[in-house]
């Protein structure tokens, strides 16, 4: 369907536009902007470029407003100038590109203001995020939500090299078994990455991969100027002339301008008639104008191609583009942090007819009318709502999470038992949790939850095994309603997904409560995707188990060490590694409050458990317990007035801890047993505390862990102990002063009992009580634990 001329003509001057402001914020923040550190920002104006026209087309023409965009990080200054454009940016942010609290270096959902849909930066994921953005519709979708909302695609748009991602591939495969719809992926193939040209050949791999999967795959290779020219005498030849051509070199040639085509093209065809009339017929501007023509920089390709999807099956689309393109270094491989000189800045100015200190200006130098170009971006369809960004209302959580209680247990299994009696319940906050598992479902102890509640599939799809009564623990049917996502194994999936779908109430206007469970030590296959995820305010929970050597026998090489200082400083996460059953029932109905919050308040939670079985306290949960357990610790027996020594344990090591008081207690009277659910919530309250008292002089407030620790003598040692790194909790010895003998785990690998792991170690019994002796002064411990 052809494109009418007016509006072609409009969309075409609007993308020249586009152009010139991404180009000229970049240009403002490095050469106009006084900046004090005498330091350029950058900005990657060639790599921004690439994007204007392809951009350009889909926000003034194709999107409408439910369609969810992740946008490539170096396209921030054409989304922001965009977004200039309809109105919703200022020329306040603009002004202070990169600079604090202006428009963002790469487009930030929780930073800018300008709605950005997905935050981008770290190269692929924003890409893998529209794919699970677009299951999580359909699971919206599926279970009756979705309303009189229309469905929206999910597009990314991706730059060439941004392929070599390997999470990309892990998202396609896990979309094909999904049944993926409603994605676009138009990738901005200028052949050029950061360092180098891409391979050749490369993208006719990818394609057929694409292909394979299930997807339509569209390639806009040649603009309406090539088109055009291959129509005329000759123009065969020269069509052929240019598939040909390596990357590097048109490269090349787009760089060095219409001269140097025209040599290369006339030695290379030589004097072929009518191809080198077709040539000669065109100066050296309109020649490189022709040669540059390629489909991602054709309004009228880029527009046909996207109003040629008749279907929703996911579609990548191949946007031929040129670096940089319409700057003087288009093309050059040098070019990826390159930026125009004070002087080409002014010729290029002048050339579109831009007066000086006019630059800012929506419309300057274009020659169509302001009232009408102001009214076709008013009505531009992606304008069509007011309020993009939805929400949800907060789903009540229950006073306490039951659970059926046993004399021994494990974390882990806590977990399932709290999944089972809220699966059981009839409550909307339980039909609103979605579980996740990279193939770790029943492992994880998910099994039971998954049971009651289902898998969820687009199709009905019954257990097989229980069709025909063979005997099994679980049931594995698939349907529409079910509430349980099962992944293949990639992990980084997992976190995108949760991600996608801790996004819900904002994307859809329906919140989900989304928990993922995999082993601990694989957060760090993903971390990325889990910074990403927290980093774009995505809620959810993650149970991550089995956690440390606590794991023993399953294997040394699944030993985690470093997660709880992952969990520490991980931003917008709040970790918690509770010993007791109880505990974690505390902690995840806080947890499903705090997965609601208010944006600066709420965040995700991770919970690191363990498989170990351990003796439960017997003991009634107050109000006073829960409130130390979701702050992050509380006495499990108190200090006297006159404690020389306090055990702060956490997690699985808590029989070890409660052994070793035992023992010590024979020598020193005095000893206080400190149970730490959350050292990331204690640190986090008491470096906030900390800057309170600076910024407020005056004011008195002290965090959770000065209060537990104030009433200790200043003599008073500290032992702390961790199935994980010592550090920790090692810090707690600078909260009032005390000296601190910190044990946990530096180094990991070897399989054995929990006796042997911990002895080996040094976090048994017997270390702890040896950790005492050394920050005590009174009279040694006589008695140790006997070797079994
Ligand atoms: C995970 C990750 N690794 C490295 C980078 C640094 N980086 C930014 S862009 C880029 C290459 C971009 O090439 P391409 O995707 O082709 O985009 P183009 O600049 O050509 O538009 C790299 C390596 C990053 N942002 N994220
Ligand atoms: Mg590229």
């Amino acid at each position: 369907m052809a494109i009418e001329p007016a509006r072609l003509e409009l969309l075409s001057a609007l993308a020249r536009k586009v152009l010139w402001l991404s180009s000229w914020t970049i240009h403002h923040a490095n050469h106009v902007r006084p900046n004090a550190d005498g330091l350029k920002v950058g900005g990657h104006q060639a790599s921004s470029a690439s994007l204007a026209n392809i951009m350009s087309a889909l926000y003034f023409s194709v999107l409408r407003p439910e369609d969810r965009i992740a946008v490539k990080p170096h396209a921030s200054p054409v989304f922001h100038a965009i977004q200039y454009l309809f109105g919703r940016q200022t020329r306040e942010k603009l002004e202070n590109f990169r600079g604090f609290k202006g428009a963002q270096s790469y487009p930030s959902r929780t930073k800018d203001t300008d709605d950005v849909d997905f935050s981008t930066g770290s190269v692929g994921l924003g890409v893998a995020q529209t794919l699970f953005s677009s299951l999580v519709q359909d699971y919206v979708k599926a279970h009756g939500w979705m309303k009189d909302r229309p469905e929206g695609r999910m597009i990314a748009l991706v730059g060439d090299a941004e392929m070599d991602e390997g999470n990309i591939f892990e998202a396609l495969a896990e979309g094909w078994k999904q049944g993926l719809r409603n994605t676009w992926w138009v990738v901005d193939y200028n052949r050029q990455s950061l360092d180098a040209v891409v391979r050749e050949g490369l993208w006719e791999k990818f394609a057929t991969m694409f292909r394979n999967f299930g997807w339509d795959v569209v390639i806009v290779k040649y603009g309406s100027l090539m088109r055009a020219a291959f129509a005329e005498p000759g123009g065969e030849a020269l069509r052929r002339w240019i598939d040909a051509c390596p990357n590097q070199r048109y490269a090349a040639l787009c760089f060095q301008g219409g001269a140097a085509f025209r040599k290369r093209l006339q030695d290379e065809i030589g004097d072929q008639g009518p191809v080198s009339q077709l040539i000669d017929r065109r100066s050296d501007g309109e020649l490189l104008a022709l040669m540059s023509n390629l489909g991602g920089h054709d309004m009228a390709s880029m527009i046909e191609a996207f109003e040629s999807i008749d279907h929703d099956r996911p579609v990548c689309f191949i946007a031929y583009t040129i670096k940089g393109v319409g700057l003087p270094f288009q093309g050059h491989k040098d070019n990826h942090a390159g930026l125009m000189t004070v002087a080409q800045m002014e010729k290029w100015r002048a050339e579109q007819g831009i007066r000086p200190g006019h630059e800012w200006e929506k419309f300057e130098g274009l020659s169509q009318d302001t009232e009408e170009l102001e009214a076709f971006l008013g009505s531009a369809p992606f304008n069509r709502d007011d309020q993009r960004r939805l929400t949800d209302d907060v789903i009540e959580v229950p006073q306490q999470l039951q659970f059926k209680p046993a004399a021994q247990m494990s974390t882990q299994q806590g977990f399932g038992l709290i999944l089972n009696e809220l699966a059981r319940s009839e409550t909307k906050l339980a039909s609103r949790i979605v579980t996740a598992s990279p193939d770790v479902t029943v492992s994880t102890n998910l099994g039971a939850w998954v049971n009651r509640r289902g898998l969820f599939a687009k199709a009905e799809n019954a257990d097989l095994f229980r069709q025909e009564k063979i005997p099994s623990t679980y049931n594995w049917d698939f349907s529409p309603k079910g509430q349980h996502i099962e992944l293949g194994i990639a992990e980084m999936n997992l976190f995108i997904l949760m991600s996608a779908l801790g996004l819900s109430h904002s994307i859809n206007g329906t919140r989900l409560l989304p928990i993922g469970t995999l082993y601990d030590p694989f957060i760090e296959r993903g971390l990325d995707a889990l910074n990403y995820a927290c980093y774009q305010d995505a809620r959810f929970m993650v149970a991550a188990t089995p956690s440390g050597i606590t794991l023993a026998p399953e294997g040394g090489a699944h030993q985690s060490i470093a997660t709880p200082l992952i969990g520490m400083a991980q931003d917008g996460l709040a970790s918690f590694e509770p010993a007791f059953v109880d505990e974690l029932a505390v902690i995840m109905g806080w947890g499903f409050q705090h997965m609601q919050g208010e944006s600066g308040e709420g965040g995700s939670v991770y919970l690191r458990l363990s498989t170990r079985s351990v003796e439960q306290p017997q003991r009634i949960m107050t109000p006073d317990l829960q409130k130390g357990i979701t702050e992050g610790a509380y006495w499990l027996r108190p200090p006297g007035p006159n404690c020389d020594l306090v055990i702060a344990y956490t997690g699985a090591v808590a029989p070890e801890a409660i052994e070793a008081v035992g023992f010590i207690g024979e020598s020193h009277r005095d000893v206080g047993l400190l149970a730490i659910t959350s050292a990331d919530r204690l640190h986090a309250a008491w470096t906030a505390a900390r800057k309170l008292r600076r910024d407020r002089r005056g004011v008195a407030y002290l965090s959770p862990i000065e209060k537990l620790l104030a009433p200790l003598p200043r003599d008073c040692g500290i032992v702390t102990a961790i199935d994980g790194h010592p550090a920790a909790l090692g810090w707690l010895g600078s909260v009032r002063g005390h000296r601190v003998e910190a044990l946990g785990i530096e180094h990991f690998g070897q399989t054995g009992t929990i006796g042997d792991l911990y002895r080996n170690y040094g976090i048994d019994a017997n270390a702890i009580i040896d950790a005492a002796e050394t920050v005590t002064v009174g009279a040694p411990v006589r008695h140790r634990k006997m070797a079994v």
